[in-house]
């Protein structure tokens, strides 16, 4: 009988690194949103990976920033906390921009905590530099922190993400599946909905306003028909603000949710009809509810 193994790997990092991209690549389906812009992820989203007879469940948190809203803080704390959990850490570097003040503080930070944990280095988007600027940079992140291990990747294009797997699946600890051999994610359906619906707002509307909005799935019916209603609200501070949602007799908001609408089809394999509603609600960045809703937890905002 071969012994299983399983654990928990934080993937931490600046905004915009990639770790939500990794994670998916990891898990071979899209359990966290991606986009272009900084400060998509908002909470801890785990994903599972199998590799042979190690499980690995794959943290993905949000980007590490200095924060200045009460969101901010709760986000950082949610990664910080994510990474204090896990039984290993991976810190993602991005090639091309290298070692960034953020970059630095994280690595500080790091090294602050005393984080009992191997912390491996994963330098992302290897494609998009050339391999004699990878040595260098390399050679100093080494000279900065006791990475355990170092690792250059292209989450996106897949290079170096088996390496990086295979040496996950070697290092976490001896012990018993935490999920079901099938089970991808452990985030509330109703969750990943109003992550997708978020993931268009995001792509679609420009400057603060993504960072000024949220998305809550309200209900959700089964139907004996097969197919699937989902309401949501989106969340505003701002008048002005649901009037761009909603856009010219309401075109914008009609792109946005047949978007999401396609997205969720394709991964409950089943017919959605989903209804978005915009509503303003001036102080939901100070509602503790909300935060519940995001899965972080609103005290961590405080000062
Ligand atoms: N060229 C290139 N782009 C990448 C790679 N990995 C991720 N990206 C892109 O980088 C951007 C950010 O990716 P995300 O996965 O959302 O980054 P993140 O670290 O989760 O960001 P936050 O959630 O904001 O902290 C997206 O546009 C990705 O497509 C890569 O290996 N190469
Ligand atoms: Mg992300």
């Amino acid at each position: 009988m071969t012994a299983t193994k399983a654990g928990f790997v934080a993937l931490i990092g600046e905004p915009n690194a990639g770790k939500s991209t990794l994670l998916n690549r990891m898990v071979g389906a899209k359990v966290s949103i991606v986009t272009h812009k900084v400060q998509t992820t908002r909470a801890r989203i785990r994903g599972v990976a199998m590799e042979g007879d190690s499980q690995i469940v794959f943290v993905d948190t949000p980007g590490l920033f200095r924060p200045r809203r009460r969101l901010d803080r709760a986000m950082v704390a949610a990664a910080w906390g994510g990474a204090a959990d896990a039984d290993l850490i991976v810190l993602l570097v991005e090639a091309h921009r290298g070692i960034t003040a953020g970059v630095e503080r994280i690595i500080e930070s790091l090294a602050e905590r005393g984080t009992a944990q191997p912390v491996a280095l994963a330098i992302n988007k290897i494609d998009r530099v050339e391999a004699k600027t990878l040595l260098a940079l390399t050679e100093d992140l080494n000279s900065r922190f006791k990475f355990a291990k170092t690792f250059m990747i292209s989450a996106e294009k897949g290079y170096g993400v088996d390496d990086l797997r295979q040496w996950l699946a070697e290092e976490v600890p001896k012990g018993p599946w935490l999920y079901p051999e099938d089970q991808i994610a452990d985030l509330p359906m109703r969750m990943i909905a109003a992550e997708i619906t978020r993931e268009k707002l995001t792509l679609r509307l420009h400057q603060e306003l993504p960072y000024q909005l949220t998305v809550e799935t309200e209900a959700w019916e089964d139907r004996p028909d097969g197919s699937t209603r989902i309401d949501q609200i989106i969340y505003v501070a701002r008048d002005g603000h649901k009037g761009i949602i909603l856009g010219k007799g309401g075109e914008t908001i009609k792109a946005i949710s047949q978007a999401a609408r396609l997205e969720l089809e394709e991964f409950l394999e089943r017919r959605v009809h989903l209804f978005c509603q915009v509503k303003v609600r001036p102080n939901w960045l100070e509602e503790a509810e909300r935060y519940g809703e995001m899965g972080l937890d609103f005290r961590d905002g405080d000062l």
